[in-house]
């Protein structure tokens, strides 16, 4: 069993298994290479050759616990049809959505048009590179998927004020969206993910309506993923009680962010927790890098725990501060 499983199903404490949210990605100069020469970011991501070798790149520098498939959460919202762009100094840009256009995305369109991703991971099962590893599929959760379909930009600055107002499109979107989630993760455990991770990396902006917007759509993303048999993290980026979202939701591991106070919440909350360091630390100094680390390690020494971040690692973050990190994890006692 990878060391991942034997702290999520076995909950296992003390193997502090380690991998990073975006391994994959800017921080590496390998991966900047490569993006140099494709600038279309969602041709990027559905060509499996590319994508296979960009999923490796973090494995083979720092040999984590884990891959994570190059991919995108907005993959879902381009396999229904909706246009996405991915615009440089600006981040992603999505287009006009009708519900008769999306209505005409079946299952079989839907698969057909994320194949490659599926390819992927066909691919990354059976290369010897990832034996004793988790290979992880994604997807984004219906509230942040919702929020990128209706407000088209990063909500980085704010919902637009009209958001809310038509209530039959937000309704009629959660239906279609809970669908194709369930066909993108089905695809995705059928074609070798050993794990699913559920970002739902704008939760932070619900402020009411917790059931409709947070607890029911994951509760019903969650219940099926395990259905299938394959384990299930959940990170509700920014939510203020998350021992609530814990029981009520009850993921087979939960991510935590880093305003969240460890040792506050192993006192709430049973299952299995993943992540909490600031991604800023791995921009300061290696002193400060092991101070901080060592604390989380050592407020989870009796809590099944796997090591990340409280968010995705910086693009400006330097090779020699991540190597320094999984030292400090494995070397931990
Ligand atoms: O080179 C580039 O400019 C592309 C940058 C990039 C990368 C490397 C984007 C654009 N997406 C990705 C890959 C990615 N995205 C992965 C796989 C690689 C890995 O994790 O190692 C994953 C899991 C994601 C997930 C993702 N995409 C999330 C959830 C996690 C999080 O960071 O909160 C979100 C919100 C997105 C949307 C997205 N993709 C990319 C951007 C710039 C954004 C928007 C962020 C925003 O709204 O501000």
């Amino acid at each position: 069993m990878t060391p991942i499983k034997e702290c999520l199903i076995n909950k296992k404490t003390n193997l502090n298994p380690i991998w990073l949210m975006r391994q994959a990605g800017r921080y590496l100069p390998e991966f900047r290479e490569i993006r140099k020469n494709n600038t279309n970011f969602i041709n990027l991501c559905l060509n499996s050759n590319l994508s296979e070798e960009i999923t490796l790149q973090p494995i083979e520098r720092f040999d984590f616990d884990a891959a994570i498939i190059f991919s995108d959460i907005l993959m879902i919202p381009f396999g229904l049809g909706q246009s996405v762009e991915f615009k440089k100094n600006f981040g992603p840009s999505l287009g006009n959505i009708s519900l008769d256009k999306l209505s005409e995305t079946n299952e079989a369109i839907f698969t057909e048009r994320l194949s490659p991703i599926y390819k992927l991971l066909q691919n990354l099962s059976r290369n010897n590179k990832l034996i004793d590893k988790d290979l992880i599929g994604f997807v984004g959760a219906p509230w942040t998927l919702l929020v990128y379909m209706i407000n088209k930009v990063s909500p980085k600055n704010g919902l637009s004020k009209d958001f809310f107002n038509n209530k039959e499109l937000i309704h009629s979107l959660l239906t279609i969206i809970d669908k194709f989630i369930k066909i993108h993760i089905k695809n995705q455990v059928n074609a070798g993910a050993t794990l699913i991770q559920v970002f739902d990396s704008w939760a932070g902006l619900i402020t009411d309506k917790f059931d409709q917007y947070l607890y029911n759509p994951t509760l019903s993303i969650v219940d099926y993923t395990r259905q299938l048999g394959v384990p299930v993290i959940c990170f509700p980026r920014g939510i203020s009680n998350y021992s609530e979202f814990c029981k009520i939701v009850n993921p087979d591991m939960v991510n935590i962010d880093y305003s969240v106070d460890p040792k506050e919440l192993i006192k709430k909350v049973r299952i299995p927790i993943q992540g909490g360091l600031d991604p800023k630390i791995l921009l300061t100094d290696k002193e400060n890098l092991r101070n901080k680390t060592t604390k989380y390690l050592e407020i989870f020494k009796n809590h099944p725990y796997v090591f990340n971040l409280g968010h995705g690692i910086l693009p400006q973050t330097e090779i020699e501060m991540v190597k320094e990190l999984v030292k400090i994890v494995r070397d931990f006692k």
